[in-house]
């Protein structure tokens, strides 16, 4: 990076930091993950440079020939790992993507149902401080209060009385499997279109970790960024019969050119996600998840919907008196970076909230098994159950310091700025 510490030293430290930052904590973050140095270049490359509104052939701008082959391998890639008729690769990112897959579908007033943000669900699923609950009519469901998980007796109840003409599924926070089969049946009840956003849960999806709703679902959306481990961005993959829909909602519909470097960093990301490493990746993160379930009950915490088939946890901090906030910050000090969460029918507002969410994809990244995922665990109660005590979160950033030495992140990365910065 020696043009970037030449041209902006404050910004190459800042990435320096940043780069030691990640390496020095446990992130576990379940939406966040580490890419690999070939993402990276394809993401810091001339593809930048270029306008190409329009798609692969029918662009608007000269020159396109060499996006053109970037942009026809990230589709290609993308339909054969989700088994998709039609893909569009250009959406900026997950909202972007579904407002555009609402575009397709929807006029504005139409009624859509989502899963509420409190309950697991994401704020472009039709949250009311989002366009998508401004400028549509968007009802939101919950899980049920007994189960923690979605009751589809409830569900469909719902939807025959107020017909909604689009049902989005999919989660930010939900640890178990989603049975799509069972909204494919609600929508094709009530003829509504079913829409699936699988942010979280695409790499188990690619894998077969997790039912796939691609062959089922009238349109899915997912970031490339979390389980997938691409660069930041998303897709849309949809039936033929929705292609001209999709593609029209997404250009001139709600964007402008498309993000040609990005867009040449999914196609590398998804030529990785089609090895059998990637697969044994993905499985090594649910057994992963399944070893921190393991640990978490047998240290008495109680786990929303009682423990998880998926690549996240959410823990219920409130049970042993902490705010999610609370949690965040004490774990935050100890070098362990998490998110407070709402849990199901939660008190407390989100900015406080009564969980943390943990997730699995970053530490697997790293290598990270079963055996590091208990001992994280310990640590996690450890500074949980002594809350108000400095010793223990001293003790517990030393072995925090041990772990992440022991696994280390981007080493040429990091040392590479460290020597061009003279640190
Ligand atoms: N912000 C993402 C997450 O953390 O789950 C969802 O978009």
């Amino acid at each position: 990076m020696k043009h970037l510490i030449q041209t902006d030293r404050e910004i190459a430290e800042a990435i320096y930091r940043e780069a030691e930052r990640q390496h020095s904590k446990i992130e576990l973050i379940a939406s966040e993950n580490f890419v690999s140095r070939a993402v990276m270049e394809a993401m810091g490359s001339v593809m930048t440079n270029k306008y190409a509104e329009g798609y692969p052939g029918k662009r608007y701008y000269g020159g396109c020939e060499w996006v053109d082959v970037a942009e026809k391998l990230a589709i290609e890639r993308a339909k054969k790992l989700f088994n998709a008729e039609h893909a569009n690769v250009q959406p900026l990112s997950g909202v972007p993507a579904n407002l555009a897959v609402y575009a397709a579908f929807l006029e504005t007033g139409d009624t859509f149902f989502g899963l509420s943000l409190s309950h697991g669900g994401h704020l472009s699923h039709g949250h009311k401080v989002s366009i998508t609950g401004k400028w549509f009519r968007a009802v939101q469901y919950t899980v049920d209060r007994e189960t923690e998980q979605i009751n589809f007796d409830t569900l469909w109840k719902m939807a025959k009385e107020e017909k909604p003409k689009l049902i989005m599924t999919g989660a930010s926070a939900y640890p178990r499997t989603l049975h799509w089969e069972k909204f494919r049946e609600i929508c094709d009840d009530i003829g509504a279109y079913f829409v699936a956003d699988i942010a979280h849960i695409a790499g188990l999806v690619v894998a077969g970790l997790h039912p796939n709703p691609v062959p089922i679902a009238d349109a899915v959306t997912t970031t490339t960024h979390k389980t997938l481990r691409g660069p930041r961005g998303a897709i849309i993959l949809c039936k033929e019969e929705h292609a001209q829909a999709i593609d029209k909602a997404v250009f001139p519909g709600l964007q402008g050119g498309p993000h040609m470097h990005i867009i040449a960093a999914k196609a590398v990301a998804f030529k990785e996600a089609m090895t059998e490493e990637f697969r044994e990746y993905q499985r090594q993160i649910v057994k992963n998840a399944k070893a921190f379930e393991e640990e978490f009950k047998r240290l008495g915490w109680r786990l929303v919907a009682g423990g998880t088939d998926t690549h996240l946890l959410l823990i219920d901090v409130k049970s042993k008196g902490l705010t999610g906030k609370q949690a965040e910050k004490l774990l935050d000090k100890a070098g362990i970076t998490v998110n407070k969460n709402t849990i199901p029918f939660d008190t407390e507002k989100p900015f406080v909230a009564s969980g943390i969410r943990i997730g699995t994809p970053a530490v697997t990244t790293r290598g990270m098994r079963e055996e590091e995922m208990k001992k994280i665990a310990r640590l996690i109660d450890k500074v949980l159950t002594h809350p108000d005590d400095e010793h223990v979160i001293e003790e517990v950033k030393g072995e925090v310091k041990e772990l992440t030495d022991a696994f280390p992140l981007y080493p040429g990365i990091r040392e590479e700025l460290r020597k061009g910065l003279g640190l």
